[in-house]
């Protein structure tokens, strides 16, 4: 396989995770990286022995011939890079959260619809395999068509240290973590039309709200409640698990804490155990996460090879934002939500 040549944007706290995947794929690798903050250029550029270093992304572009371009900078940089690189006509990755709002990401999504540019918004919940294990039962009809499912993130982890300006946005949960857990609610029972929401802030030492409940229908006809929270102390702290409910017309999944899922379908119950694996480079509790990365990363190589629209493209996230302005929208309003008017 030809080897495609990549850039990253950000050498930050995450980014450490996206350098790692890459180095684990075949068929391509990071030649050049940026960052504004030259610390953070020398630590990944070592780490990582990338000798290319950017203090400017404008500059790389003009001087390196690139088959994608991965940005891992937070939002405020997102639309500015993404435009950047379609103007270059450089396929994209883009971190989650994808934009500050909606209309800034359909403008990044139409930027890159007009120069024919693929683009991929690095949403990798839904690839962590616990995930993909419940929706491989789905796939197999075990229990029969799904009409309620609960998906839900409760800790009381301090993500605060790692990264800081989660504590100082006035949005938080929602836009930070409930946006991959509104993904895994599309991913497993499809588009949204409606949803209702309710927030809170509980720890006085933030300034954005960090519990939140989201009430959604689901297009196909299920209902499911998605539910947040970074003020939840627990005997046993979860972070960074997703645990899921689904009820279906002939069984129930539940995917539980352990990473234990247990399938009651047509063929009787069964337990399995389906934790992620420890890659070489990763550090519990992470390491879900961590492979979800290699794993969208695979996901990207594997699009750009066979021209195949990615499953979390920006048109696909356009309606997973949605549901985030959606929840605020509503919490704010203690209304529901119609989603088709805002897409
Ligand atoms: P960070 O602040 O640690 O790193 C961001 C880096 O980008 C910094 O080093 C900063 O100097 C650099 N940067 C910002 N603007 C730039 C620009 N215009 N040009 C060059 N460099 C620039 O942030 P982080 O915690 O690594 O988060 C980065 C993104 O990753 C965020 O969007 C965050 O939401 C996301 N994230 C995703 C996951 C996930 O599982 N998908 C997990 C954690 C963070
Ligand atoms: O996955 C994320 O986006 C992270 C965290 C798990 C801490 O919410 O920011």
């Amino acid at each position: 396989m030809t080897e495609l040549h990549g850039a990253l944007i950000g050498c930050g706290f995450f980014a450490v995770n996206q350098m790692h995947g890459w180095l684990d794929i075949d068929g391509a690798s990071i030649v050049a990286i940026c960052d504004r903050d030259p610390e953070r250029l020398r630590i990944v550029g070592d780490q990582f022995g990338v000798a290319k270093r950017y203090s400017d992304a404008a500059a790389m572009f003009a001087n390196e011939s690139l088959d994608f371009v991965d940005i891992a900078t937070t939002v405020g940089s997102h639309r500015p890079l993404v435009e950047m690189a379609a103007a270059q006509r450089v396929p994209v990755i883009c971190q989650k959260p994808f934009a500050p709002t909606l209309a800034d990401a359909k403008a990044m999504v139409k930027a890159c619809a007009d120069a024919g540019v693929p683009l991929m918004v690095h949403e990798n919940f839904r690839w962590q395999s616990p995930i993909q294990a419940v929706r491989a039962v789905l796939d197999r009809g075990e229990i029969g068509t799904p009409f309620f499912g609960r998906i839900s993130f409760r800790s009381a982890y301090d993500v605060f240290s790692g990264q800081p300006y989660l504590a100082t946005g006035k949005r938080f949960i929602i836009e930070d973590l409930g946006i991959h857990i509104l993904d895994i609610a599309r991913f497993l029972l499809g588009d949204v039309s409606s949803l209702t929401a309710r927030t809170k802030r509980v720890n006085p030492a933030i300034v954005g709200e960090d519990v939140a409940t989201m009430l959604m229908d689901h297009e196909g006809g299920a209902t499911s409640v998605v539910d947040c929270s970074y003020a939840t102390k627990l005997a046993t702290e979860p972070f960074p698990e997703t645990l899921i409910e689904l009820d279906g017309s002939d069984g129930t999944i539940r995917l539980a804490q352990g990473y234990q899922l247990t399938v009651t379908g047509k063929s009787g119950t069964a337990v399995s155990d389906v934790s992620p694996p420890l890659l070489s480079w990763a550090s519990r509790p992470w390491h879900n996460i961590q492979e979800s990365v290699l794993a969208i990363q695979m996901h990207w190589v594997d699009c750009l090879a066979t021209a195949k629209e990615p499953a979390t493209s920006g048109a696909d996230n356009l309606k997973t934002f949605a549901l985030v302005e959606a929840a605020y929208a509503g919490a704010a309003s203690r209304q529901p939500v119609r989603i088709d008017d805002l897409l």
